[in-house]
């Protein structure tokens, strides 16, 4: 195991379940977070039972160092080219599959990564489930060079959409901010409810200076939802 405090039962038992859904031979999306890294954790062990030969290309450079250290095969995605099956975490999921991604800061290579994918699998606790997306604040990548000016486009862009006054936060750590895996840095939306993710979707979009948001919008094929007594149940 790579983690050193206890492992969360419920993530544990959603990430053991995509474990199973592994076939030898794939080549395999790695996502990044707790639960994706408990799942990299069982894949190992998989690996190594059974001797499986499986190729993986990383969503963050933390969950390729993880997997590398654990003696898994881990590939440039433009060596790969395209993959079989992406397990991956989640901050929201809907009933109807779309999620909101990105509290990792890694929702950009992890959305390239899962549209590169046949099957895109979600792991993730009973937490995450929601009625409707919105009270994660969403997570957009935004290119460093004027990001006051992005971010001012991103508030115009939400009082057209009748979601004006919503707080749109550059995401920070010790007091400086955070930088992506691709150097870029993150704003957060706090919009409490989206009332129609498809038509945010195409209006951050369509913002110049950014670069993506984490709504993920008809990717997910499948979630697997852990509890706490160990049990799952897919949506
Ligand atoms: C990544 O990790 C993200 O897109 C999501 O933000 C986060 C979920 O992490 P955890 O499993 O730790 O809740 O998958």
């Amino acid at each position: 195991m790579s983690q050193s405090s206890p492992v969360d039962p419920a993530k544990d038992a959603a990430a053991r379940a995509a474990v199973a859904l592994v076939q030898n031979g794939m080549k395999l999306g790695l996502g990044t977070g707790s639960t994706a890294n408990i799942f990299v954790d069982r894949l190992a062990e998989r690996v190594h039972a059974e001797g499986m030969d499986l190729i993986c290309a990383s969503t963050s450079k933390a969950t390729a160092e993880q997997a590398r250290g654990l003696g898994l095969v881990v590939e440039d995605l433009n060596d790969i080219g395209w993959l079989d099956l992406t397990i991956d975490g989640a901050d929201e999921v809907d009933p109807d599959l779309n999620l909101i991604k990105g509290g990792g800061a890694a929702h950009l290579r992890e959305k390239i990564v899962a549209t590169a994918s046949d099957r895109m699998v979600v792991v993730a606790d009973q937490g995450k489930v929601v009625d409707r997306l919105g009270a994660f604040k969403l997570p957009v990548e935004v290119i460093a060079f004027g990001w006051k000016t992005t971010r001012r486009q991103i508030e115009r862009a939400l009082e057209r959409l009748e979601l004006a006054d919503r707080p749109v936060i550059l995401r920070e750590k010790d007091g400086q901010p955070v930088i992506t895996d691709e150097g870029n840095l993150i704003l957060d939306l706090d919009l409490g409810q989206i009332p129609d993710a498809p038509q945010l979707a195409r209006a951050l979009s369509a913002i110049a200076g950014v670069v993506e948001h984490g709504l993920f919008l008809d990717i997910c094929n499948l979630a697997i939802i852990g509890r706490a007594d160990g049990s799952v149940v897919e949506l």
